[in-house]
């Protein structure tokens, strides 16, 4: 409810890109995208406000900053480095920028080690808690123009990838107009190779050896009965045998449990793994109707994408996972021990119990 009332922020951890040359002469902008998702009373009083279905039907905007529709100013030719962090609770974004590539060098708060350019035809896709780091170099003017106008968009996505109602496709939008006029500079942008030793983590090789637990992880939203007395172990699915018949948890009016690993949330259960291993997981969004963005506290993971050119190899921390599909990471526990959480990023799934812990033991 707090950060769906706007309760959110930026925290930037200077270094690393930030001292390549080009990118420290680069003006820098962040966007935290927003999405107010009020009632008609003006109110956020329960994540009832925000569950399924009730962001689209609101036909409210994400903002920029707390700001509908902003207005940025670059000069021709000009570099800025923009800071895109999906602070909102649910609609997935796609960013394009009229007239201009967007260079992206960090994801999720983690130099990329090379830059990936996305084209004119092409868009950023953004979901809840997605970071990305881009590098825009503005257009020069048209011939005796005094300014140009080019309009930050989300482009119009298809129902099957998002994780809105099942089957509804997501509008465009416009979320930000950018104007690029004054004197011309020409500031150059940087290349794969000045930002290759900023690269946050060494990748993981398919002949390097998995020393570690194989994890499995499952989002699920479902009606499910659990043990009250057995609080931690898996729920059982109400059609199941062993569901005592005069549970309320498999009543008409019950409400669907939120799980990760067929339960909801509970400090008795948690996923184990050993400091200093290497390790696959394989996450999956096993409900019908909706994918999962799943974010991992403290270890981010190696996975593929497909990115501008085709599949790369990328380090992440939060990744959408398809409808009834699965993805495979890899992770290294390298520095941390102790306990932390893995989560859904649509805030009222986490709410409702879709949160896990992972102890990584010494
Ligand atoms: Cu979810």
């Amino acid at each position: 409810m707090q950060v769906s009332s706007g309760m959110a922020g930026a925290l930037i951890i200077e270094g690393g890109l930030d001292d390549v040359p080009a990118i420290a002469q680069a003006r820098e902008q962040i966007f935290v995208f927003q999405q107010i998702s009020y009632d008609e009373n003006g109110e956020i009083e329960s994540i009832g406000v925000f569950g399924g279905g009730k962001w689209e039907d609101s036909e409210r905007h994400t903002l920029v900053n707390g700001q509908l529709v902003p207005t940025l100013y670059l000069r021709p030719g000009e570099v800025q480095r923009w800071r895109l962090i999906h602070a909102g609770i649910r609609e997935a974004l796609h960013l394009q920028l009229e007239g201009h590539t967007l260079h992206e060098i960090a994801l999720d708060g983690l130099s990329m080690g090379r830059i990936s350019a996305w084209g004119l035809d092409q868009s950023i896709e953004l979901y809840p808690g997605y970071r990305s780091d881009v590098l825009i170099k503005a257009a020069p003017l048209p011939r005796k123009a005094p300014s140009a106008t080019y309009l930050l968009r989300d482009i119009a996505s298809s129902g099957e990838r998002m994780a809105l109602r099942a089957g509804a496709p997501e509008d465009s939008s416009i979320l930000a107009r950018v104007v690029v006029r004054g004197e011309p500079v020409n500031m150059a942008l940087p290349g794969d190779a000045d930002v290759a030793v900023t690269k946050a983590h060494e990748d993981i090789k398919l002949g390097d050896l998995l020393t570690g637990v194989e994890q499995s992880v499952a989002f699920n939203i479902a009606k499910f009965y659990c043990d009250p007395d057995a609080p931690g172990e898996a729920c059982v699915p109400c059609d199941q045998a062993g569901v005592p018949a005069d549970s309320n948890q498999c009543s008409d009016e019950a409400p669907n449990k939120f799980m990760v690993n067929d339960r909801p949330f509970s400090e008795n259960f948690q996923l184990t793994a050993k400091l200093g291993t290497v390790a696959r997981w394989k996450v999956a969004s096993a409900s019908p109707s909706s994918g999962h963005p799943f974010h991992i506290h403290v270890n981010p993971f190696q996975v593929e994408r497909q990115g501008p050119q085709g599949w790369e190899t990328v380090w992440k921390d939060t990744m959408f996972i398809p409808k009834q599909s699965t993805l495979e990471l890899l992770t290294r526990y390298r520095r941390f021990s102790g306990s932390f959480v893995i989560h859904c990023h649509i805030l009222d799934h986490e709410d409702n119990g879709m949160m896990a812990l992972v102890k990584i033991d010494p």
